[in-house]
């Protein structure tokens, strides 16, 4: 079916970086591919080339000017990357060669590749599949070194592969369904319905793993963004600062010394870690301060950790407590810091806490600094045995449907409404799992995604 929307333009497009570096190479795929380029080079071996191997010449426009010295790499349909006929042509990293060559090729049937067109046409053509295509986005995306260990494991087909076996035990468990129907009328219970819940019952633990591990997989992907919020001169800068092991912030014994956002990152076990800074939060009238707090408090949504700070040699006053409120909704993500212990901690102010846990810091003095590190590790580590990591929306979505549709048919199978109700529902699974792979898709679902690829992958 998704050979339907196989095109068939041989297209073109840069697939190195254009700035710097001494070579640009450009990648043309398709029929025309091979025609088209050994009409303008001079290596006459070009042509009669049977196997995959690189031929040196000179490239020439219509009117047989030099463009330049080129290395040409044949590959003949299908070990090629996109499953096509394809050339890539390394020329001298010059902008205006690369133009030239790519303009040449336009004017003499060869179309501009869409973003992503590469790696589609690959997709169609069988090379890979939809989990692997989206993988290769993941690796150029990837922010850390974690992320990209995963997004490679995927392009090696692993997830596909616990996808396929996953779909083998689906299998399994209808036909025992209709073998069983098979026999209804005879009165003979083939099988125990027992057997068909043990095995819906594996396949959804499994799915769970892998649904758990979205949360994780988007933080090794984007790196986990950490916010440090309080009210004006509890040191937040300063718990910035030290968080990064340097003077990054401005800190002052005015209140009010932040006024914006500041952000900056740090690695934390190969993983990305974006701390903001922010200013502090305080009741006021003044409309400009209010927008401040606004757009600090929408980032309590955005981010994946919440450091609530407050001054632990004073007494709590209805600054803190307007914070404490509202960051009730965002338990799991809030951590509560004491700071200033080098100076005093009141023990009075643990009652407005409401036993929430704490950590004891001196952000002047750089004590339990190292705590705050191991709760952002912990984000990281917790599915650190996971042997994949799904860190894709649609894969994600996917999954848990296909959750869904495995509670209602393990539903209908304790009901004892029958069979093949039951086995209906799975089949509805099973399709679900399909357009992972992508098996099963459309032209819609498609262009979506690689819309996403920037141009030439
Ligand atoms: N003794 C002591 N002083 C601290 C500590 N942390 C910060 N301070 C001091 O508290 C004052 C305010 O610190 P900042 O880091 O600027 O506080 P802030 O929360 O960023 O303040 P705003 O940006 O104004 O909201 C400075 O004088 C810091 O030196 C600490 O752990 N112990
Ligand atoms: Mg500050």
């Amino acid at each position: 079916m998704k050979n339907d929307f196989l095109n068939k333009d041989t297209i073109i497009a840069p697939i190195s970086g254009l700035s710097g570096g001494s070579v640009h190479l450009i990648r043309v795929s398709g029929p025309e591919a091979i025609n088209i380029t050994s009409r303008f080079f001079s290596n006459k071996n070009f042509k009669k080339g049977e196997k995959n191997r690189f031929f040196y010449g000179k490239l020439v426009n219509e009117q047989n000017e030099l463009i330049d010295d080129v290395i040409v790499l044949l590959y003949k349909k299908p070990h090629s990357y996109t499953g096509e006929d394809m050339v890539e042509i390394s020329c001298h990293g010059n902008l205006l060669i690369t133009e030239q060559i790519i303009e040449l090729f336009l004017r003499n049937h060869c179309r501009l590749a869409e973003p992503g067109e590469f790696t589609k046409q690959a997709f169609l053509n069988g090379k890979i599949d939809l989990v692997q295509a989206e993988s290769i986005a993941s690796i150029i995306s990837a922010r850390s070194e974690k992320a990209l260990q995963n997004a490679i494991k995927q392009l090696e087909g692993s997830f596909s592969l616990e996808i396929k076996s996953i779909r083998d035990n689906l299998v399994k468990a209808i036909s025992l369904l209709e073998l069983n129907l098979d026999f209804a009328e005879e009165d003979i219970e083939v099988i125990e319905d027992e057997q068909v819940l043990t095995l819906i019952e594996e396949i959804i633990r499994k799915i769970d793993r892998y649904l758990n591990s979205y949360q994780q997989g988007k933080l090794l992907l984007n790196g986990v963004k950490v916010l440090i919020t309080g009210k004006p001169n509890v040191g937040k800068s300063s718990l910035m600062n030290a968080l990064l092991e340097k003077d990054r912030v401005l800190v002052s014994e005015i209140p009010g010394t932040t006024r914006d956002f500041v952000h900056d990152e740090i690695y934390l076990e190969n993983v990305l870690v974006k701390f903001i800074d922010t200013a502090g939060i305080r009741i006021s009238s003044d409309e400009i301060e209010k927008e401040g707090i606004r757009r600090a408090e929408q980032l309590f949504d955005e981010v994946d950790l919440i450091l609530f700070l407050f001054d632990a040699s004073r007494t709590l006053d209805r600054e803190d407590f307007y914070l404490i409120d509202r960051l009730k909704d965002f338990k799991e993500k809030v951590r509560y810091l004491a700071n200033k212990i080098d100076l005093a901690f009141l023990e009075e102010n643990l009652k407005h806490l409401n036993d929430r846990p704490l950590i004891k810091i001196s952000a002047k003095e750089k004590i339990n600094i190292e705590q705050i590190k191991n709760e952002i590790k912990n984000l990281i580590h917790t599915t650190d045995k996971q042997e994949v990591i799904v860190n894709n929306e649609r894969q994600y979505q996917l999954l848990k449907q296909a959750k869904q549709r495995l509670l209602e048919a393990k539903r209908t199978l304790q009901k004892q409404v029958g069979h093949e109700f039951v086995a209906m529902e799975l089949r509805e699974v099973i399709n679900l799992l399909l357009e992972i792979t992508g098996e099963i898709t459309n032209e819609d679902i498609l262009k979506n995604i690689f819309s996403h690829f920037c141009i030439g992958k």
